[in-house]
């Protein structure tokens, strides 16, 4: 008889129209072993799919976010064996999400976990989160976009010093160079996080949509380009019922009931 894999990633869509992604491995503080990055890739793969999600939190917990990529599992690999794995397959299925993603952050976000959290739209931490990229320690060097996504949110003076000597960031100086959207108290990560998840779910989901994927495509493309792209977009969203009863609501002094027409 086959076994079931052990659950270490937890999917609850909400009434709302949230799903809260959240990882359990507490025994290895949540670190991305397969078992994790395939779970995760299933989830997010689910919930893009899924018309009933409008927004996602990703969380580690009250305690722990992830302490990076699973130590024990790459070890001793080889070049090939690490080719083959093709994480970058998985790590997709977040990147490619269409839906806005939302990280809570209670304690570590290191080398692949800090690369997670900058795989979300927005961050929210808890005042003692601690970031970091420590590959650098081992060896190493972040393979998940931490070279390239860091450099993006925080510019490349502060970028470089995480990167190159492994340091742990705090969530008031993360929050302060630009890598976090808010900290709170740790015992409110959640709770906020689910607050701007449903507040994001209640708007009309094709605007929300076409604001992500216009902010993320621009960002890397040349300001005239990113320009069009974003008029295009704008335009489209003409042919939205919600962008008709968006308006109409605004003249006729009552809240919008939106469809995600
Ligand atoms: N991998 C595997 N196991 C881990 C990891 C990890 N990243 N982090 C913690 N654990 C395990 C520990 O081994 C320990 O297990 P055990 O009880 O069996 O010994 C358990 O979790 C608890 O950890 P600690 O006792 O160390 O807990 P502390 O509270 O003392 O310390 C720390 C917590 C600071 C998070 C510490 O565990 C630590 O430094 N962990 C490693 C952090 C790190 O270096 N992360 C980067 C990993 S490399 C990486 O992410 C590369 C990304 C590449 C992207 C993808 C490429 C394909």
């Amino acid at each position: 008889m086959s076994q079931q894999p052990e659950s270490v990633v937890h999917l609850d869509i909400r009434q709302d129209g949230v799903a809260v992604v959240r990882i359990d491995r507490p025994e290895a503080k949540n670190a991305l072993n397969g078992a994790v990055r395939e779970q995760l890739a299933e989830h997010f793969r689910a919930v893009a799919r899924n018309p009933q999600v409008r927004a996602i939190v990703l969380t580690g917990g009250e305690k722990c976010f992830v302490a990076g990529a699973d130590i024990r599992e790459f070890a001793q690999a080889s070049p090939i064996e690490m080719y083959l794995r093709h994480t970058e397959l998985l790590w997709e299925a977040i990147s490619r999400c269409p839906k806005p993603i939302i990280a809570a952050v209670n304690g570590f976000a290191l080398g692949g976990g800090c690369e997670l959290a900058m795989h979300c739209d927005i961050i929210v931490a808890g005042a003692s989160a601690r970031f970091g990229q420590p590959e650098v320690k081992l060896g190493l060097m972040p393979g998940a976009g931490g070279t390239q996504r860091l450099i993006r949110a925080v510019g490349k003076f502060q970028a470089m010093r995480i990167a190159l000597t492994g340091c742990l960031v705090s969530a008031q100086q993360a929050l302060a160079m630009g890598m976090l959207s808010e900290v709170v108290e740790d015992e409110q990560t959640i709770t906020r996080a689910l607050e701007l998840a449903a507040e994001i779910a209640a708007l009309p989901p094709l605007a929300v949509a076409q604001i992500k994927e216009v902010m993320l495509a621009g960002a890397d493309l040349p300001l005239e380009s990113a320009l069009v792209l974003e008029r295009k977009a704008f335009q489209l969203l003409f042919d939205s019922r919600d962008q008709k009863e968006g308006a109409q609501a605004f003249l006729e002094k009552r809240k919008a009931i939106f469809s995600g027409e």
